[in-house]
């Protein structure tokens, strides 16, 4: 059986945008691939966090990826800081890394002008290499993400190919798996920039645990233009097609079919739709959420996904030490 991995961070309250382009997915692939999923509270570290909301919040994404259909009997769920060897094989290939090849990374170019004038951790920097390290650490032959981790994936192959150009072949070089849709779902505010569970504005974005009566009127406030008929054109109508893809995604019906729908029809009948959709698909993910966060049921999960990965962690760690010529020989 093939193998998959991916993780998500817990910056913030895990959004809409979250959920198209990452968690569906891999609900979908659990039945295909051997797949570990993690949350990847390093990379949260890259920008300062509070402790105590850190630590709610990466019980709450293993809350929410359960709720929303991850079966941990098919899934193995973990997280990444209880593996200590994702920052061990992170220091072995920054090693294999160029400065060059990390400060082309665009999200990293996104970041340092968003934070213009602060401070810049040097994490923010070389967190590309950590995120290699905990997909080629497990040798996955696919890493599903959203369309802005593309790049990552491609720098991901580079290192990997690298080190087994230089040591032999020792790691397996991945593959990324982007869905034909809702790959990147935009801010509900600025469809422009994409929708991200970090951002300060809480407009933007729909969050998996939002009140539901909110969900409503952040569709129902999300802007378009000045049109009104319901067609996606991603150019001159940024706005509607991104509730477009939104509804597509969650009903599988073809933008094709959408657009048949409601022609002639306006954008106040679509929204209104839309938002009973959206509602919809996100009620029952919070009853479940609210059940399994009060239960025992997420140590358990947790515990049983760090004592399966950090066994096959250990051992690739040390056979990269090995190659590598660190320590003694064994
Ligand atoms: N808006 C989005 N549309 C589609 N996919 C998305 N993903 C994130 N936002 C969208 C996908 O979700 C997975 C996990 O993301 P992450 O938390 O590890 O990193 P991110 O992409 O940086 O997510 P955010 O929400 O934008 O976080 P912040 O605000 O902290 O930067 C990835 O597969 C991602 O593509």
């Amino acid at each position: 059986m093939k193998r998959m991995v991916s993780g998500i961070k817990p910056t913030g309250e895990l959004t809409l945008g979250n959920y198209i382009g990452a968690i569906k997915n891999f609900i979908e692939f659990q039945n295909e691939y051997e797949m570990f999923i993690f949350i990847a509270d390093l990379h949260a570290l890259t920008k300062p966090q509070d402790r105590l909301k850190l630590r709610k919040r990466i019980k709450d994404i293993t809350a929410l990826y359960i709720a929303c259909g991850l079966d941990p009997d098919k899934v193995t769920i973990f997280i990444q800081s209880e593996i200590p060897a994702h920052s061990q094989l992170a220091y072995l290939l920054e090693c294999h890394s160029y400065i060059g090849e990390l400060g082309r990374m665009t999200q990293y170019k996104d970041q340092i002008s968003k934070q213009a004038g602060e401070s810049i951790t040097a994490s923010l920097f070389t967190y590309p290499v950590l995120m290699a390290a905990d997909i080629i650490l497990y040798d996955a032959d696919f890493v599903p993400v959203g369309d802005d981790q593309k790049q990552h994936i491609e720098l991901t192959r580079n290192i990997a190919q690298r080190f087994n150009s230089r040591h032999g072949d020792f790691f397996k070089v991945p593959e990324p798996v982007i869905p034909k849709q809702g790959a990147r779902i935009m801010d509900l505010q600025d469809p422009l920039n994409k929708m991200s569970k970090s951002d300060d504005s809480d407009k933007g974005y729909i969050l998996l645990l939002d009140d539901l009566n909110r969900i409503k009127n952040k569709i129902k406030g999300a802007v378009t233009d000045s049109f009104s008929d319901v067609r996606f054109d991603l150019e001159k109508k940024p706005g509607i097609s991104n509730l477009m893809t939104i509804y597509s995604t969650l009903t599988k019906k073809s933008i094709k079919e959408i657009e048949d729908k409601y022609r002639g029809k306006g954008y106040g009948e679509f929204k209104s739709d839309l938002a009973d959709i959206v509602v919809a698909t996100i009620k029952p993910i919070q009853e479940k959420y609210n059940n399994i966060i009060k239960s025992t049921k997420i140590d358990e999960i947790l515990d049983v996904g760090r004592d399966k990965i950090s066994k096959i962690a250990y051992k690739k760690i040390m056979k990269a030490n090995n190659k590598l010529g660190l320590g003694r020989k064994r």
